[in-house]
């Protein structure tokens, strides 16, 4: 019975943590487990995740500071450079990149935020800077379907400074399937992602369209930069 409760109590804690330290850092599923358990998780940069029921890892910029931490950058654009007028597949798997300073212009990828928000609840933060210099965000709950369903948006429980041009009744975004210039799934007649370029969840074009070819807009105003994070609502 010693030997049971010696194991159990000093060797099994030992072994757990070996483990722990040893593969913890390739298989950690968000930035708040970033934060919380990797050696350098409280400094914002690059780190790989792998959503729990992703196949592959992939690299993300953690947004580590402020009150908690743990945002993960989904999108960002603050300088025009990166072309968002791209393909349904090209949207499904994302491009561009930011580097280890969060600079340049990204699409973390339909199939990653669907992975990731389907975790548990997630909020989403949406963080505009218009010309003039004035800084606004959007919070909601959010989750992504699948592709089988079209990568579908749900949001709700807007609050924040920039208005809800998400949720909003009159032609939401909310429940709509995504859309880009080769897979036509809006609301209405015309194609609006070969309109106004990009791929958003539009419903009969837009109110809010982050990813449009000629840069942000929410609530009708073009945005000088953006930044979509994503992060667990559980602490
Ligand atoms: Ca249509």
């Amino acid at each position: 019975l010693y030997l049971v409760s010696f194991v159990m109590d000093e060797l099994l804690p030992l072994y757990v943590d070996v483990r722990f330290y040893f593969f913890c850092p390739i298989v950690l599923p968000d930035c708040v487990d970033i934060f919380h358990k990797h050696t350098r998780g409280e400094t914002s940069g690059l780190f790989n995740i792998k959503a729990s029921a992703a196949a592959d890892l992939v690299s993300v910029y953690c947004f580590q500071e402020g009150l908690l931490g743990g945002w993960l950058l989904v999108q960002q654009r603050e300088n025009g450079l990166l072309n968002f007028n791209r393909t349904w597949a090209e949207f499904r798997e994302g491009f561009g990149r930011v580097d280890a300073q969060g600079r340049g212009e990204v699409w973390l990828g339909n199939q990653n935020l669907h992975l990731l928000t389907s975790q548990g609840e997630t909020l989403l933060r949406v963080e505009m800077q218009d010309g003039e210099g004035g800084v606004s965000t959007a919070d909601y709950i959010i989750r992504v379907g699948p592709e089988e369903e079209g990568y579908p948006l749900h949001v709700s429980g807007y609050s924040g400074t920039a208005g809800d041009a998400l949720a909003m009744s009159s032609a939401s975004h909310s429940g709509m399937k995504f859309s880009t210039w080769d897979r036509d799934n809006d609301a209405g007649a015309g194609n609006c992602a070969a309109t106004h370029g990009g791929g958003w969840w539009y419903n009969n074009c837009q109110l809010a369209n982050l990813n449009d070819g000629a840069g942000a807009v929410w609530d009708g105003r073009r945005l000088k930069s953006v930044q979509m994070f994503v992060r667990p609502a559980a602490l």
